[in-house]
């Protein structure tokens, strides 16, 4: 799978460069970051995988991480919101192989402990306190993340910030999610099993079709913790080791089908329309209605741009300026013949005067489609490039997830 990654980032690499002056950089910035992203994560062990507990303030992520590592690393408390910067716990007999990428994301504390080797455990601040810079700070980390524990409490599982913001958007990465509902020693026992129900089904309702979901009470008011082994064993099952590519692939997969459908997602069906819309214009010149065949052409390339949009829109909006000056020049055909002798126009409704017509109109839609359909032609190509490219990426990605799925 890791040589797969790598061949697919090289395919990634080419592809943006051939989005380069079809997409605007800042469409084009996600898919770049991605790729950015996997290059540095795959030179990480991928054995290891970095997981996150991620959700409000006082549901109990940091209680749950002290509970996994059956010690007390992290700092719980009774005011909210507690936890201010990410803290990473890692096993002490691989915290040297981790702890450069945990650098890199800007996680300076790190504390080494007895934790299975394979675990790095992330205790975040919360996603929905006063102090928004929390919230940055986690959805800056998540699309670094190789799994994500999503922690809730029986009263604010359905939150709806939760569900819109984070895991509808999400969902394609399901599999890298474990959710724990967590505090059940404060529901009646009989009640826990429809409250997970529940939970199941505002999750489906994101798009999560098999959710994985603990019960847990991290730190209950009496007795020990509940559910811990089963958040481990969870933990154990989600981090398989293709896990890690399997998310660089989701990556590469949703910042593709992005900028698919800027380069040809719409369908512009071009030569017709510019084909009917020089016909138009052809007539009108000849009939001496200039300004109406140059609204006719403007028109035309403002929908192109339009539908086109990005950079390749802008770019075509440039060429569309020109068109009064080209509508003139080609009007001058119509009484300058190649010969160059003064052809003068013939009176009346005379065939003579219908043949004139006729050839006036094909000088001038051959002048037309040179000077102004050309080098929209010549834009949308490389367009058209650019859509190639991502078309082969997307191949090679269904090839190689038919193949993470067989
Ligand atoms: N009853 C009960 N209380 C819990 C449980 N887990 C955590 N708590 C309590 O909930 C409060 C908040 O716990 P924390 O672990 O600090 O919560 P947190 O999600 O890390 O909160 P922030 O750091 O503010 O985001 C503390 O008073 C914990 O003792 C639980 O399972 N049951
Ligand atoms: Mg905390």
């Amino acid at each position: 799978m890791r040589d797969t990654i790598i061949g697919l980032l090289d395919k990634a690499d080419l592809a943006i460069a051939s989005c380069a002056g079809v997409i605007v950089d800042d469409d084009l910035e996600p898919m770049a970051r991605s790729v950015r992203n996997a290059r540095i994560r795959i030179s990480y062990p991928e054995d290891m995988s970095v997981v996150a507990v991620v959700g409000g303030t006082g549901s109990g992520k940091s209680s749950l991480a002290n509970a996994v590592c059956g010690a007390d690393v992290t700092v719980i408390g009774g005011v909210r919101p507690t936890t201010r910067q990410p803290l990473a716990i890692v096993s002490e007999a691989r915290a040297a192989d981790i702890g450069g990428y945990l650098g890199g994301l800007g996680v300076s504390h790190q504390v080494a402990v007895r934790i299975p080797p394979w675990l790095c455990l992330i205790d975040m601040p919360d996603t929905d306190s006063v102090e928004v810079e929390h919230r940055l700070r986690v959805e800056q980390l998540l699309p670094c993340l190789d799994i994500v524990v999503w922690v809730v409490d029986p009263e604010k599982y359905r939150d709806a910030a939760l569900h819109n913001r984070y895991l509808k958007p999400l969902s394609p990465y399901s599999n890298q999610f474990v959710f724990v509902l967590n505090q059940i020693d404060r529901l009646a026992p009989t009640a826990v099993e429809s409250v997970v129900a529940d939970l199941k089904e505002s999750l489906q309702e994101d798009g999560i079709e098999s959710p994985r979901i603990v019960a847990t009470a991290a730190n209950p008011t009496s007795g020990p913790p509940m559910g811990v082994s089963g958040l481990v064993e969870a933990l154990e099952g989600a981090a398989k080791s293709d896990r890690v590519f399997e998310k660089l692939l989701i990556d590469l997969e949703q910042g593709s089908k992005g900028l698919l459908t800027v380069t040809g997602g719409t369908g512009l069906d071009f030569e017709p329309r510019a084909a009917a819309a020089l016909d138009t214009a052809a007539h009108m010149v000849v009939d001496e209605r200039t300004r109406s065949a140059i609204d006719e052409l403007t028109h035309f390339l403002e929908a192109i741009a339009t539908e086109a949009g990005s950079s390749t829109g802008s770019k075509i909006r440039e060429l569309a300026a020109s068109v009064p000056n080209h509508v003139q020049t080609a009007a001058e055909q119509v009484i300058t013949p190649r010969s160059g002798k003064r052809r003068l126009r013939p009176r009346g409704r005379g065939k003579e005067t219908e043949s004139w017509k006729a050839d006036q109109r094909d000088a001038i839609r051959l002048s037309l489609d040179g000077l102004v359909i050309g080098p929209v032609r010549g834009i949308l190509a490389t367009r058209a490039r650019a859509n190639a490219a991502l078309a082969d990426l997307s191949l090679s990605m269904a090839s190689a997830r038919a193949r993470t799925t067989s």
